[in-house]
C-alpha cells in the first residue's frame, strides 16, 4: 500500500449560482452535477470523488445558501449546513463578477467562526468574466470577509484557469489516510438519480421566470434494453395548471425541446443510447408543502 496516500472531504459552500457544481464537474473532468444559469439548481448534497495517484478528494456539492422564501428554501439551506461537520476543509466559492452580497457576507461570517476548527479556503470564481485591471480591488473586497490566514485562489471553473493551484492548496489540508471509495466511483448518486437531475437541468435551461424553480422530476421507469441502450420514463411535476401548459408548449414543442436536451446530457453521462419519455403533472404548490416535498426526498429536519 502507498503510505503517502491522502484522503479527505472538501465541502463546497457559497450562495446560489456562483459555480459550485460547475467547479466540481470541471475538477472531475466529467459531468455529475446539474448546472444552470438560474439560482438554486442544486437541491441535494452530492459527492464528486476525485482519485489521483496521491490522493482521493471527496468534494461535497451543496445547494446555494440564501434567504429562503418557501419551505424548499429552508430545506436547501439545511442541506448545505449539514455538509460542514466532519469535513477536512471548507471551500468558500464566490463570484468575482459581482460585488460581495449580503448573502456572501452572512456565509463568510458563519464560515469564519467555523475556521477555528475547520480550515477555510476562499475561491473567487468566474475570473474570465471580470476585467483584469479591476480584479485586485474586487479580490480584496472578498478577502476582507474571511480570516487573514485563509488562502485565496482565484479561478475560472469554465476555462480551467487556477484549478491546479486550487487543488494544491486544498491538498495541504487533506490528511494521510486510506481511500474510502473505489477509484472508478465518481459520485454517490445512482445513474437514475443523475438522470432525474439532468432532466431538471433541461427544465431550468428552457423554462422561464418562476416555472423552472417549481419543477421536480420523478423517474418512473429505467430499463436496460441491451444494444438499444436504456429506456427512461419520467414525470415532470410543476406547481400550477398554467405552468403545465408552459412546460408542454404549443403542440408539445417545449416538452420536446426539454426532452431532446435532457436525452443528450444523459447519453453523454452514461455513454449509451437513451430513449426518453416525459410527461408533465401538476402537484399544487408543492414547494410550500412539507408532505409533498418528502415525496421528492426533500425532507426538512426539525431542530
Ligand atoms: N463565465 C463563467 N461562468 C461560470 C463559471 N462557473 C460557473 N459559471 C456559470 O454560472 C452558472 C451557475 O453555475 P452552477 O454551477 O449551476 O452554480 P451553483 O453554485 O452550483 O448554483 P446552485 O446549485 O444554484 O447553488 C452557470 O450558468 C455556469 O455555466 C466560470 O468560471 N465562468
Ligand atoms: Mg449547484
Amino acid at each position: 500500500m502507498n503510505l503517502d496516500f491522502h484522503f479527505g472531504y472538501v465541502a463546497v459552500i457559497g450562495r446560489p449560482n456562483v459555480g459550485k457544481s460547475t467547479l466540481i464537474n470541471a475538477l472531475l473532468g466529467q459531468k455529475v452535477a446539474a448546472v444552470s444559469p438560474k439560482a438554486q439548481t442544486t437541491r441535494r448534497r452530492q459527492l464528486g470523488i476525485l482519485t489521483t495517484e496521491e490522493a482521493q478528494i471527496v468534494f461535497v456539492d451543496t445547494p446555494g445558501i440564501h434567504n429562503p422564501r418557501h419551505k424548499l428554501g429552508v430545506f436547501l439551506n439545511q442541506e448545505a449546513e449539514e455538509a460542514l461537520p466532519g469535513v477536512d476543509v471548507v471551500l468558500f466559492l464566490v463570484d468575482v463578477s459581482e460585488e460581495p452580497t449580503d448573502e456572501d457576507k452572512w456565509i463568510a461570517s458563519r464560515l469564519s467562526r467555523l475556521a477555528r476548527r475547520t480550515p477555510l479556503v476562499l475561491a473567487p470564481n468566474k475570473i474570465d468574466l471580470f476585467p483584469a485591471e479591476a480584479l485586485t480591488a474586487r479580490l480584496e473586497a472578498y478577502q476582507a470577509l474571511v480570516p487573514k490566514d485563509a488562502p485565496m485562489l482565484p479561478l475560472s471553473a469554465t476555462t480551467g484557469e487556477g484549478l491546479e493551484s486550487l487543488l494544491a492548496a486544498l491538498m495541504e489540508h487533506i490528511p494521510a489516510r486510506k481511500p474510502e471509495y473505489e477509484p472508478e466511483q465518481i459520485t454517490d448518486l445512482y445513474e437514475r438519480e443523475i438522470a432525474a437531475e439532468l432532466i431538471r437541468e433541461a427544465c431550468l435551461q428552457h423554462l422561464r421566470d418562476e416555472v423552472p424553480h417549481g419543477v421536480a422530476v420523478r423517474i418512473d421507469e429505467f430499463t436496460e434494453r441491451g444494444d438499444e441502450g436504456a429506456y427512461i420514463a419520467a414525470t415532470i411535476f410543476v406547481e400550477r395548471e398554467s405552468q403545465k401548459g408552459i412546460a408542454i408548449g404549443r403542440g408539445g414543442e417545449m416538452l420536446k425541446r426539454i426532452g431532446t436536451a435532457a436525452r443528450h446530457e444523459i447519453e453523454e453521462m452514461s455513454g449509451r443510447k437513451v430513449f426518453l419519455e416525459l410527461r408533465v403533472k401538476v402537484l399544487k404548490e408543492w414547494r410550500k408543502d412539507e408532505k409533498a416535498m418528502k415525496r421528492f426526498g426533500y425532507r426538512i429536519k426539525k431542530k
